[in-house]
C-alpha cells in the first residue's frame, strides 16, 4: 500500500517541494506533474476539467477529480463534491454542467442562456437570480453518470477522519436523492434501468452507440445556425461531432428544455430515450458505494445492496447480447438494441455481482483484437475492427483515461489482476510519454484535446498510488 498520508495536504495547492517519494524517481515526476495540473485547474471552490476547453464544473469530472484530490488535497476533494451538489435540483438531479458566473457565454457553448432558455433560473420554479442575487449557480438540465458516491467513498477510504465523516453525512442524503431520481423519473420502461434523454448524459458524447437512435432525429442545420458552435473553433472539426450530429444534439436538448425538463410521459414525446450499459453499471456501482457510506453514517446499507443487485439483473436481461458477448444500448423508441460495439458495453465489469458468464465474455472482449489491451495501449473507446473506427473523433476510437481506470478497477474486482496490471502499465505509459491529455490516439498514443486535463491527472494519481482496497 502506498503511503498516501505523506502526500495528502489539508488544503491549498500541492507542495511541489514536498519530500515524500513514491517508489521510483520516474513516478515522483509523474506524481508532481499530475498534482500540478489539479492545482492549476482549481478555482477556489471546484476544479475545471480544462482551463481552455471546459471552464465550468462538470458533473462526472468532479467525481473522478475527487479520487485524485483524495491523495493530494482531500479538503479540496470534498469542496469539489459539495460545490457540485449545492447545485442539485429539488427533484434530485445533479446537472451535468454547473456554470461559473464569471465566465462569458463566448467561452463555452452551450452555456447558461441556452440551457435556461433565457438564462435566468437554474431550474424550473427556482427563485430568480438577477436583482435578488440568490446565491445559486446556473446549470444545464441534463445529467451525467452517477460516479459521485464512488468518488466520495474512495475519498473517505484514502483520507479518513472526522472531516471525512462530516462530509459523508452531508453528502449521503443528496447522493440518495440523485439515485432516487435516476431510478424513478428516468426509468422510462419500468424495467429497472435508467434511460438517458441525451447522448451527452452518457459522458461518451459522440459514441457510435447513439448512431442508430440519433438517425431518427432530424439533422436540422437551421437549428445549428441559430447558435454559434464553439467547439470547432478551438478544436479541429475532424475531432469533433459532425454538424449533422451537432444539430441533432441541439434539437434533443431544446426538446427537453422547452418542455421544462419534465420527465413525466417522456416516452410519448421525447426524441431520444436510450438505456446505456455504462450509465446503468455506474448507477449500480453507486448503490454499492452508498451501502458502504451508509455503514459509516449510521444508515441502513441493505436497500442499497438490493438495488445494486436488481440493476445488475436488469442489465444482464435487457442489454447483454450473447452473440457479440458485450452489453449494448437499447433504444426505447424502437425497443431495439444498438449494433455498435462500444466501450460502454464493457463497463458492467465494475459490478462485483456480475455473473461469471458475462465476466468471462467481457474479459475476452478486453483482450480481443477489437479492444485488445496491451502493455503499450489501453482499451479504445470503440471497436478497432469497425469500418467507422476513427482514431481522432471524440469517443469514436480514441483512448479515454476515466473509462480505462474504471475497467482497471473492474478487472481487479473480478480477480484478473495480471490483466489489470497490464492495463495500468499501459495507462501510465501513455501519460509518461504524452502528458495528461484529455484523450489519446489509439495507435500512436499521441495526446489529443486539452493537454492539461483534470480527470486524466486525478486518476493517474490513483493508479500511481495503486491503493490495494477495492471496496
Ligand atoms: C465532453 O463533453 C462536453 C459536453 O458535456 C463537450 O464536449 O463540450 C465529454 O467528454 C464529457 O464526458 C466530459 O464530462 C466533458 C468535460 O470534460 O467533455
Amino acid at each position: 500500500m502506498f503511503h498516501l498520508a505523506k502526500h495528502a495536504r489539508a488544503d491549498g495547492p500541492t507542495d511541489p517541494t514536498g519530500t515524500s517519494a513514491p517508489a521510483d524517481d520516474l513516478d515522483e515526476t509523474l506524481w508532481r506533474a499530475a498534482a500540478a495540473i489539479l492545482d492549476a485547474n482549481w478555482t477556489g471552490t471546484y476544479t475545471v476539467p480544462s482551463r481552455t476547453l471546459y471552464p465550468h464544473q462538470w458533473s462526472w469530472d468532479a467525481a473522478f477529480i475527487s479520487v485524485g484530490l483524495a491523495h493530494t488535497a482531500p479538503d479540496r476533494a470534498w469542496r469539489d463534491l459539495r460545490s457540485l451538489f449545492e447545485a442539485q435540483w429539488p427533484d434530485g438531479r445533479v446537472p451535468h454542467i454547473v456554470f461559473d458566473p464569471n465566465v462569458t457565454e463566448r467561452d463555452y457553448f452551450p452555456g447558461p442562456t441556452f440551457w435556461g432558455g433565457g438564462g435566468t433560473t437554474p431550474y424550473p420554479g427556482a427563485p430568480p437570480t438577477g436583482a435578488q442575487r440568490v446565491p445559486v449557480r446556473l446549470s444545464s438540465g441534463i445529467v451525467q453518470p452517477p460516479v459521485h458516491a464512488l468518488g466520495a467513498w474512495l475519498t473517505w477510504l484514502r483520507a479518513p477522519g472526522e472531516t471525512a465523516v462530516a462530509e459523508l453525512r452531508w453528502l449521503y442524503p443528496r447522493l440518495v436523492a440523485q439515485q432516487e431520481y435516476l431510478a424513478t423519473a428516468r426509468d422510462v420502461d419500468g424495467a429497472g434501468l435508467t434511460a438517458i434523454v441525451h447522448p451527452w448524459e452518457s459522458g461518451l458524447d459522440n459514441s457510435p452507440a447513439w448512431d442508430q437512435a440519433l438517425a431518427a432525429v432530424p439533422a436540422d442545420l437551421a437549428v445549428l445556425h441559430r447558435y454559434a458552435r464553439r467547439d470547432t473553433q478551438v478544436v479541429s472539426s475532424t475531432h469533433r461531432p459532425t454538424d449533422e450530429d451537432y444539430a441533432r444534439y441541439l434539437t434533443i436538448a431544446l426538446s427537453y428544455r422547452d418542455q421544462g425538463y419534465r420527465d413525466a410521459d417522456l416516452a410519448g414525446r421525447h426524441p431520444f430515450l436510450v438505456e446505456c450499459p455504462g450509465f446503468n453499471a455506474l448507477r449500480g456501482a453507486a448503490e454499492l458505494a452508498l451501502a458502504r457510506i451508509a455503514e459509516v453514517v449510521g444508515a441502513d446499507p441493505a436497500p442499497h445492496r438490493a438495488r445494486a443487485a436488481a440493476i445488475t439483473r436488469a442489465l444482464v436481461d435487457r442489454l447483454f447480447d450473447p452473440e457479440s458477448g458485450l452489453f449494448h444500448v437499447r433504444d426505447l423508441r424502437t425497443g431495439l438494441r444498438g449494433p455498435a460495439r462500444c466501450v460502454n458495453g464493457l463497463l458492467p465489469l465494475v459490478l462485483p455481482d456480475l455473473p461469471q458468464a458475462q465476466v468471462s465474455s467481457l474479459v475476452a472482449a478486453v483482450t480481443s483484437p477489437r479492444f485488445g489491451v496491451s502493455e503499450r495501449m489501453p482499451v479504445p473507446s470503440y471497436d478497432r475492427l469497425a469500418a467507422d473506427f476513427d482514431p481522432y473523433r471524440y469517443w469514436r476510437g480514441p483512448v479515454w483515461f476515466n473509462i480505462n481506470w474504471l475497467l482497471w478497477r473492474g478487472l481487479r474486482t473480478h480477480g484478473h489482476d495480471a490483466l489489470a496490471d497490464t492495463l495500468r502499465t499501459a495507462l501510465l505509459g501513455l501519460v509518461r510519454d504524452a502528458g495528461y491529455h484529455e484523450y489519446f490516439h489509439p495507435d500512436s498514443g499521441a495526446g489529443i484535446g486539452s493537454p492539461a486535463f483534470s480527470w486524466t491527472a486525478a486518476l493517474a494519481l490513483d493508479l500511481l498510488a495503486k491503493p490495494d482496497d477495492l471496496d
